[in-house]
Order: C-alpha cells, then sequence, then structure tokens
C-alpha cells in the first residue's frame, strides 16, 4: 500500500469513529475497499446491515440502486455513494414510462423486480427478489402470470426453475455477465478440466447449462467454501476473488473470462471513501412517496 494510501485509510477510520459512519462494501469493489469495509456482501445484506446498525452515516461503496435500496430500507440514516457516477447500465434498462406500457400488455401478471432497479422502477413493482431468492420469490406468488424486470438472463433461469407459471421477461441484461459465450466456458474448461464452474444467473442460458453450480455471490461463495474441490471457475464479476481466496487459501480460483469487470463497481477507490466521509457526499435522497411504494416491494421480499 502506498504511503499516501495508508494515511487516507487512518484519516477514514478517525473519521468514521467522529461521525459514527459505517462502510459497507459489494462483493465487486476492489480488493482495497472490501479490506477497508466494516461489512462486504450483496446488496441485499449490505441493505439488511444498514438498517440494523445505529450508525448516523452509511457509506455505501457499490452501484447506485444498492445504495438507494439501503436508503429505502433505511430512511433516517445519511447514505453516502462515494461515486456518484457508478450506475449499473442493467438497472437503467427498466424505466418507469417503459414498464407502466408493459404492465397494460399483462394485466393479470404479478410484476417483480430484480433488485438491479431504480427506486421509481421498484415502486411500480409489486414484489423485489434478489438472484438468491428469485426462485422462492416467484413460487410464492399466487398469480399464474408474472412480467419480470429487468434481466433477461436471470428471468429465463428463474422460468427455467419454475415452470408452472408464464414469465414475461424484460429484455435487460448485465454488460458483464452477458457478453461471456459457450466458447468461453468451452476453453476454460479445457485449459482447466479438473476446475468446477460456479456461475452467476445473470450469465447467458448457453453459459448456465455448462456450469457446475449456478447462483448469486453470496452463493457462490457459500458453495466454495463448502465444496470438496479444490479449483473452480468463476463466472461473475472479477472482485469476488477477493473473498473467495481469503476464506480459502487452499483452493485456486480463475476468472472464466479476463472479461468479468465491472466498470462501474470499480470506480470507487480508497480516496473516494475518504472524500465521501470528508465532504459527506454524495447523499442519496428519494421522493418519500416513491420510497415509500418501493419499501413495500423490498418488505413482500422479506415476508418470503
Ligand atoms: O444483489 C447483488 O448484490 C447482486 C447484484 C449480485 C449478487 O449476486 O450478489
Ligand atoms: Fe450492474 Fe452488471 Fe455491474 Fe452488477 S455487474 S452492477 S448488474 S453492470
Amino acid at each position: 500500500m502506498k504511503p499516501e494510501i495508508r494515511d487516507m485509510v487512518e484519516e477514514i477510520k478517525r473519521m468514521k469513529n467522529e461521525k459514527n459512519a459505517v462502510i459497507v462494501a459489494h462483493n465487486y469493489q476492489v480488493d482495497e475497499v472490501q479490506e477497508l469495509a466494516d461489512v462486504v456482501g450483496d446488496s441485499f445484506k449490505l441493505s439488511q446491515y444498514c438498517a440494523s446498525t445505529d450508525a448516523d452515516i452509511v457509506v455505501f461503496c457499490g452501484v447506485h440502486f444498492m445504495a438507494e435500496s439501503a436508503k429505502i430500507l433505511s430512511p433516517e440514516k445519511t447514505v453516502l455513494l462515494p461515486e456518484i457516477d457508478a450506475g449499473c447500465p442493467m438497472a437503467d434498462m427498466a424505466t418507469v414510462d417503459a414498464l407502466i406500457e408493459e404492465k397494460r400488455k399483462y394485466p393479470n401478471a404479478a410484476v417483480v423486480c430484480y433488485i438491479n432497479t431504480s427506486a421509481a422502477v421498484k415502486a411500480e413493482c409489486d414484489i423485489c427478489c434478489t438472484s438468491s431468492n428469485a426462485v422462492r420469490v416467484i413460487r410464492s406468488i399466487p398469480n399464474d402470470e408474472v412480467l419480470f424486470v429487468p434481466d433477461q438472463n436471470l428471468g429465463s433461469f428463474v422460468a427455467g426453475q419454475v415452470p408452472d407459471k408464464k414469465i414475461h421477461l424484460w429484455s435487460g441484461y448485465c454488460i458483464t455477465h452477458h457478453r461471456v459465450s459457450r466458447e468461453d466456458v468451452e476453453k476454460a474448461k479445457s485449459l482447466h478440466p479438473d476446475a468446477l464452474v460456479l456461475a452467476h444467473p445473470e450469465c447467458r442460458k448457453e453459459v448456465l447449462v455448462r456450469a457446475d453450480f449456478v447462483g448469486s455471490t453470496a452463493q457462490i461463495i457459500e458453495y466454495a467454501k463448502n465444496s470438496s474441490h479444490d479449483k473452480f471457475l468463476i463466472a461473475t464479476e472479477m472482485g469476488i476473488l477477493y473473498k473467495l481466496k481469503k476464506d480459502n487459501p487452499d483452493k485456486t480460483f480463475y476468472l472464466l473470462t479476463p472479461g468479468l469487470v465491472c466498470p462501474n463497481m470499480k470506480k470507487t477507490s480508497v480516496e473516494s471513501v475518504y472524500n465521501a466521509l470528508k465532504y459527506n457526499r454524495y447523499e442519496i435522497n428519494l421522493d418519500k412517496e416513491v420510497a415509500e411504494r418501493a419499501r413495500r416491494a423490498l418488505e413482500a421480499m422479506l415476508a418470503v
């Protein structure tokens, strides 16, 4: 670690105590930011942690929709997103206007949104889900028809697991996971034939059918820890390797392709966390009515 970074880390710790703040980091953040954080996890675990802590300020190292979810569940706290431009292109693929129009086409469908959506889109939905609980959430719905936004890949994965429901898919996708191809998996497997493939459901079906395990970041971390195998090909964003390697020093992890990098997740640095705490930036503020309606979708998920 460079001396100036070390100084910043010290100063971050001091400001954190002084301001009664916590730092949370997503599994896809750069190693130095994960190291700095009080808690590392998926967006949902982090939001729940934010709601349960008695800190006044939460510095959310992740992307915009995640900080919004934390704010929805902890309206009384100050939630800071250190890099204001850290968005999620997949979340941006579902807009409120387009969703309202699509809902008109399927009046009998329950509207389910992946957590990777804006608060305004969540406010238009009946229930939210994460990649950990999407199958469970959709099975719990009484309707035979579902409109699922915005990830076509997660939606189609769930549709395969819940064949008794008609699932209408949105056309969104994650630019990072969607570009992994069947050829990438085959090439990686031929290089490491004894490795298990662990893939995120945001990958395309042609990838998922070739995987040994499909799950969210939290589920991939859990699977790798409990597996008796010692080599893994990882088909999700590279930031997850930090925790996988830390938890399993005797196991080997290979990123399935070098392209598995989310540029938005990589925007946050130690310096951005330092500036966030120093200048109280960038504060997430939500329209009260939107936040209240979005909260209902999140709470419906919690009740499942
Ligand atoms: O919910 C999350 O944090 C996302 C976007 C992915 C995952 O699998 O953890
Ligand atoms: Fe969005 Fe994909 Fe980046 Fe996750 S990895 S934040 S889904 S662009």
